[in-house]
């Protein structure tokens, strides 16, 4: 099986980038063949900072890596550096539906969020996903929840391109983790945990142990006593026993069990605990890493290389299909 996957460089990865997505890739590079990028144009679609941008990249090179992504099995690069990506993104823009685009849910927040300098790239996104996905034919995609709609077009789109030009492209399965596919915010558990919605609402793979703490400590949390799992009724305390299971690999029932009549703030100290040290090996293999520039750029420079292969073979075979050689 292809797998393909990849995170935006717009902030600390936090745990909801690792539950949902980046686990999932390293039990998947054992066996399989794995591409996984940085998807810095897809981050351009909102507002960003320039000068910050290559610095960004690199600590999102250096979370995958601390994260166990083993650049000698599995594909790893940085997106913009195979110009593939674009050129097939403008040529499946001819076999996309604009009202499959304004029907995203992630279009629809983003809209919102970014309402005042509200650019295509927004809109196009999905297209340049899609675009990431089937230039490499990949077989599946783990992603978290949120991305899940995306792989779904990406599959609309291959069967257009096929249907108008002729078979070139398989449908993508998208995979999702059986529980941590959308991990809540901390500030406001019927969000999402996302990046741009500030530090506060997440934590980080690299968070010290004082920062864990004290965001553990002031995670909101619901009314009422119990340590139940309800998240409809109790989304505060059932996103946290979600977050604790994942990683004790410990079941909810057991956790309800074990914290049955103890209190929000001796779970909570538990949680944070388990936090600091899950999260231990990834801050110490983060500081050696950052002492590291020159291993890290040479080994996203021989991951653009190898995916610039594979890239450029599918580009021929397109450009052939529809006529453009
Ligand atoms: N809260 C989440 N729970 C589970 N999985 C999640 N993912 C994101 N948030 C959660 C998954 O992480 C992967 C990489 O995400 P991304 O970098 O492409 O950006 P995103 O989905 O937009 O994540 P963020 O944190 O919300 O970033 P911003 O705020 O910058 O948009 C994807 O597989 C995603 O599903």
């Amino acid at each position: 099986m292809r797998v393909l996957s990849a995170i935006q460089p717009t902030g600390a990865i936090h745990i909801g980038n690792y539950l949902g997505a980046i686990k999932q890739w390293i039990d998947l590079q054992e066996k399989n063949e794995c591409i996984f990028f940085i998807c810095d144009l897809h981050s351009i679609t909102i507002p960003y900072d320039p000068k910050e941008f290559q610095k960004n990249i690199l600590e999102t090179a250096i979370t995958y890596l601390a994260a166990g992504v083993n650049p000698e099995k599995s594909i790893f690069f940085v997106q913009s550096k195979v110009k593939e990506h674009t050129e097939l993104c403008w040529l499946l823009g001819s076999v996309t539906p604009v009202g499959d685009l304004l029907r995203m849910t992630q279009y629809k927040e983003k809209s919102k969020q970014f309402k005042k300098n509200l650019d295509a790239g927004i809109l196009n996104y999905p297209i340049l996903m899609a675009a990431d996905i089937l230039l490499y034919k990949a077989n599946a995609v783990p992603v978290g929840e949120d991305q899940a709609q995306h792989v779904e077009l990406t599959r609309t789109i291959a069967r257009k391109f096929n249907q108008r030009f002729g078979k070139t492209f398989n449908e993508p399965k998208t995979i999702l983790p059986k529980m941590g596919a959308r991990i809540m915010s901390l500030t406001n558990p019927k969000k999402k945990m996302s990046k741009s919605m500030g530090p506060q609402n997440y934590i980080s793979l690299f968070d010290e142990p004082e920062e864990i703490e004290k965001k553990v400590m002031s995670a909101i949390t619901d009314s009422g006593k119990e340590i139940k799992y309800n998240p409809v009724k109790k989304p505060g305390i059932s996103n946290l026993l979600v977050i604790y299971s994942l990683f004790s690999g410990k079941p909810i029932k057991e956790l309800e069990n074990f914290f049955n009549g103890k209190s929000y703030s001796f779970f909570k100290k538990s949680l944070s605990e388990l936090l600091i040290n899950s999260l231990e090996p990834f801050r110490r293999k983060r500081k050696e890493l950052l002492l590291r520039e020159t291993y890290i750029k040479e080994t996203l420079n021989i991951g653009a290389k190898r995916a610039e292969t594979i890239a450029q073979s599918t580009m021929e075979e397109v450009k052939s299909k529809m006529g453009l050689v």
